[in-house]
């Protein structure tokens, strides 16, 4: 075969109990409790598009755990965050997180994780009565460069390493030939070898993480490919949820975090551990000056933090007004905290400073670095970034699981197992889980051992079932090489391979698909509005999108492997637009605003808004559904 070596893979079919999709924190935290839950013979297998050491969002490492109980009151955890993502939350699903995420951090410093100690409590584990650093009321610090290796190792360890299967892409979930409302398993390829993977399985979590890259980033030219999430995460969640009919919820909430501007830094330890200042160009410090601007977005004005969105909607202000950029102040930050230091510590003091973006977020400190900041004498500049889709972090879009059965929550919310989709044997954990965010790495891995507990449970409680697949195998497996046969068959028709007019290349389609999000769904360009008409026409592009996606071109693996990869953000990007178009309010100033209905509207909109498409029609079925709370939130 001229160019390419491949075309003719061969068809791996793999057999197991329990089928573990990603190998992020989730999928490491499902693979560990599983196998402590698993009776002998039973079998689990780990598949992730990367290498399990360092995928998913905490590839390059965290210098925090931003969710970490402690002394505090899990009923205010759960109260922080419905506040922080404006009141509609799934009060169970978070509680749920809450009361398990401790014993899960404890864990990883079992492992090997440095976790910062206040001076009292120095050399002691968390379980011996050590005291984290808190940066704020939630988090703590760490030294975090090594976290995903440690956490990789306590799965590999669990489950074997003869279980693990990487860099393998997933495509497409299979659905069952008797029940077309069950898993029977999944689909994907190596992205090193000429080879497609079917796994059969009697249960399956779906945690590919969340969606980067869907929107045009901010970075251009030679900083492209620099996002702040993972570029891993490529929707595939959402995606492959909604073609196997899963019901989704929040799928208009997205998440824009202020970030540290071309580098994408976080600001939590320079908000928070620093007590760093953020103001525009004239140094006047926008959460003050624009605070009566709170009061549009009532009852969440009053919460004790006030909410991430809006803090956006308050620098926005400043940036449209025209007196950007915004500036983090970190000389006077660091000057306040060093007035009372000795010479010693402000050196260490200036390495911490360095030392949290070397941890989690490496592209940062190469900025200061290139561009001559030293952030004891130099402001940096924040910006907010394209939309990011996600349900662990600041953000809850995802799929709507079943809760837990001990929590008084209502029926409707407890209809299957705990984590399990509106598909049988179909769980979810991080950010696949939606209506409730502020997990992070710590409550992705927690839930994620709560999915694994009851995926072993569903198996044993559905022994004797033998799944079958509805789809033909080899069909499917046709199809997912259609864009290297598209290549091959037409890649001598010009002179110029990547010019032809019979394929589209991943990288153009991408492009395509990121400019239509930027300009009709509220992405960077128009400040993160949109309306009725502007949605109507995106989804005519999207349409549009999706038609040619059926032309794209793999000249290799791993061309293929974005292909795939953008048809799961065309897909995501399509739920995520239709949710906006449906919820006539603006419920996340800051992260998007709807021009035509500028204003919260309780009354209407205090609401889930969940959403299916019928897997055999591609029929949407959009639809509310009542938000209660479970504790009291003062409204
Ligand atoms: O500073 C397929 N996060 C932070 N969490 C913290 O606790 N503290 C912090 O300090 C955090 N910060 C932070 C964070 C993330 C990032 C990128 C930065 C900084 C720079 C958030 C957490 O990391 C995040 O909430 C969790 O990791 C989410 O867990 P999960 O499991 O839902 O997603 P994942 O870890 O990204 O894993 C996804 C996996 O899926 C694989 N995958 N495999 C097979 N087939 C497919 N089709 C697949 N698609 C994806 C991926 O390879 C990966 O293994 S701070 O900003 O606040
Ligand atoms: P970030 O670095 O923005 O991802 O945030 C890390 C953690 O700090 C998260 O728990 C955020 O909710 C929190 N955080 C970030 N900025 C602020 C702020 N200005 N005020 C309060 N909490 C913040």
């Amino acid at each position: 075969m001229s160019d390419t070596n491949i075309g003719n893979p061969e068809i791996v079919e793999v057999e197991t109990d329990l089928l573990i999709i990603g190998g992020g924190m989730a999928a490491c935290g499902c693979a560990y409790e599983a196998q402590r839950w698993a009776p002998d013979g039973m079998k689990v297998i780990m598949v992730d598009k990367a290498a399990v050491d360092r995928s998913g969002a905490v590839a390059q490492g965290l210098s925090a755990i931003n969710t970490y109980i402690g002394d505090n009151k899990q009923e205010d955890y759960v109260k922080m965050v419905h506040a922080d993502l404006m009141g509609i939350t799934r009060d169970d699903l978070v509680f749920d997180v809450g009361r398990h995420v401790d014993e899960s951090v404890e864990l990883f410093e079992e492992w090997g994780l440095p976790i910062w100690k206040t001076k009292e409590t120095e050399g002691k584990s968390l379980r011996d009565g050590g005291k984290p650093v808190r940066s704020g009321k939630w988090q703590i610090m760490i030294n975090g460069e090594s976290y995903k290796p440690i956490v990789a190792e306590a799965a590999k360890k669990a489950i074997g390493i003869e279980n693990i299967y990487e860099r393998v892409f997933i495509v497409k979930l299979l659905l069952d030939a008797n029940d077309d409302n069950r898993i029977a398993g999944a689909v994907g390829f190596s992205v090193r070898e000429d080879k497609i993977f079917v796994f059969k399985c009697k249960s399956a979590l779906l945690a590919g993480g969340g969606a980067v890259n869907v929107f045009r980033p901010r970075s251009t030219g030679e900083g492209q490919g620099r996002t702040w999430y993972p570029v891993w995460n490529a929707g595939s969640t959402y995606s492959m949820a909604v073609e196997a009919g899963a019901e989704m919820t929040m799928m208009e909430n997205r998440f824009v975090p202020a970030r540290f501007k071309d580098g994408y830094g976080p600001v939590g330890a320079w908000f928070l551990l620093f007590k760093s200042k953020a103001m525009n160009a004239f140094g006047e410090d926008y959460m003050v000056k624009n605070k009566d601007m709170l009061k549009d977005f009532a009852p969440y004005d009053t919460a004790a933090v006030v909410p991430t969105c809006l803090r956006n909607h308050l620098m926005l202000k400043e940036m449209k007004d025209g007196f950007g950029p915004i500036f983090m102040d970190t000389p006077t930050a660091m000057k306040k905290l060093s007035e009372t230091m000795t010479p010693k510590e402000v050196k260490h003091l200036e390495a911490e400073a360095w030392e949290d973006f070397l941890d989690m977020c490496i592209g940062q400190a190469a900025v200061w670095a290139g561009m001559n900041i030293r952030p004891e004498e130099t402001a940096s500049e924040l910006m907010p970034t394209e939309p990011y889709l996600l349900g662990s972090h600041s953000g809850c879009c995802g799929i709507w699981v079943s809760g837990p059965e001990d929590v008084d929550s209502p029926a409707e919310w407890k209809w299957g197992y705990n984590r399990m989709t509106t598909v049988k044997g179909l769980f979810t954990a991080g950010d696949g889980v939606g209506a409730s965010g502020h997990k992070f790495s710590s409550g992705s891995f927690a839930e994620g051992r709560i999915a694994g507990k009851n995926m072993v449970r569903f198996a044993q409680d559905n022994s004797s079932h033998q799944p079958a697949f509805k789809a033909d195998i080899n069909e499917i497996s046709e199809e997912i090489y259609k864009p290297v046969r598209t290549y091959l068959e037409h890649k001598d028709k010009t002179t110029a391979e990547d010019i032809n007019p019979h394929y589209i290349l991943p990288r153009m389609f991408q492009m395509r698909l990121q400019k239509l999000m930027d300009e009709y769904v509220a992405g960077v360009s128009t400040y993160y509005q949109t309306n009725k008409v502007m949605l109507e026409k995106g989804l005519e592009l999207l349409e549009m999108c999706k038609e040619d996606s059926a032309h794209l071109r793999a000249k290799d693996l791993h061309e293929l492997l974005r292909a795939w990869e953008n048809y799961h953000r065309v897909r995501t990007a399509e739920v995520h637009l239709r949710h906006i178009l449906y919820r006539e309010e603006t419920r996340y100033p800051g992260f998007f605003y709807r021009a035509d209905f500028p204003e919260l509207d309780e009354e209407n909109w205090h609401c889930f808004v969940n959403s299916r498409m019928d897997p055999d029609t591609g029929e949407w079925t959009m639809m509310k559904k009542d938000w209660v709370g479970l504790v009291d939130h003062g409204h």
